[in-house]
């Protein structure tokens, strides 16, 4: 299968080390491509960039119905445009936050989340509530890195993070920990020796949800809100929108 993961932010470095922590959990016959938006954010840290960086996930997804993909990962924590790329295509489309939630939920009663910025804390108790999480989680946490540190401060953000870790283990009554940031995608079997308890991150858990989903055949319904977006027009710098060509 072709599993195309999409980084929304446009740091290549990051994008590079989401694609290899993929590959290293793919099974044999998963190819993976890893892709970014040309345009967008550097990094995901508020509502705003969020909004932006959805654009960039709907330009990813319609590349890759033009290749036989077979899967996408949105490998952002705010798991950004899921429903309207789901639109977009047949495959599944899976974002790192629901994936993260849904493993976590089947090796714990109750997990936390350890995140970047507490400012981006609120997009995850969203997801929470939407995907039907909310019991499951005790808390939202965040290390208090800026994303990009992940890149150009590895050591000091991971020892944050850590730390963080560590007090939900101690603090929340919880049987394992999310990672919230497409940036941790490697940081897992660190932080799960350190800490002593399941450490789910969610780009390799995207991964492997992903090849399920197309090894039982299934794909995204279009019965219903999922199905293609109604044709219309676009005016201004969207026009290219005015013309697609679903498979339908
Ligand atoms: C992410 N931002 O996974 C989020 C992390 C966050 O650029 N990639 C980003 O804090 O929501």
């Amino acid at each position: 299968m072709r599993l195309r993961i999409i980084n929304p932010n446009t740091t290549v470095a990051m994008t590079r080390k989401i694609g290899e922590a993929a590959q290293r959990v793919a099974a044999a016959g998963t190819t993976v491509v890893a892709t970014q938006p040309a345009s967008g954010p550097v990094s995901i840290e508020s509502h705003f960039d969020e909004a932006i960086s959805a654009v960039g996930v709907m330009e990813e997804v319609l590349a890759g119905e033009k290749e036989a993909t077979d899967a996408y990962v949105i490998a952002c924590f705010g798991d950004p445009g899921l429903w309207g790329a789901r639109e977009l295509t047949r495959a599944p489309v899976i974002g790192i936050a629901e994936a993260g939630f849904h493993m976590a939920s089947l090796v714990s009663t109750r997990f936390s989340v350890v995140t970047t910025l507490t400012r981006t804390a609120i997009i995850a108790e969203h997801l929470l509530e939407q995907y039907g999480f909310r019991h499951h989680c005790r808390r939202v946490r965040a290390a208090e890195i800026p994303v990009l540190d992940l890149e150009e401060n590895g050591t000091a953000a991971l020892g944050r993070i850590i730390d963080e870790c560590h007090r939900a283990r101690d603090e929340d009554g919880i049987g394992a920990i999310v990672l919230g940031c497409g940036g941790m995608a490697d940081l897992t079997d660190t932080i799960s020796r350190e800490v002593g308890l399941p450490v789910i991150e969610g780009v390799t858990a995207a991964v492997k949800l992903a090849e399920a989903l197309v090894g039982l055949g299934l794909g995204t319904s279009k019965h219903g809100d999922l199905a293609f977006p109604r044709p219309k027009t676009f005016h201004g710098r969207f026009e290219e929108f005015s013309h697609l060509a679903h498979e339908r």
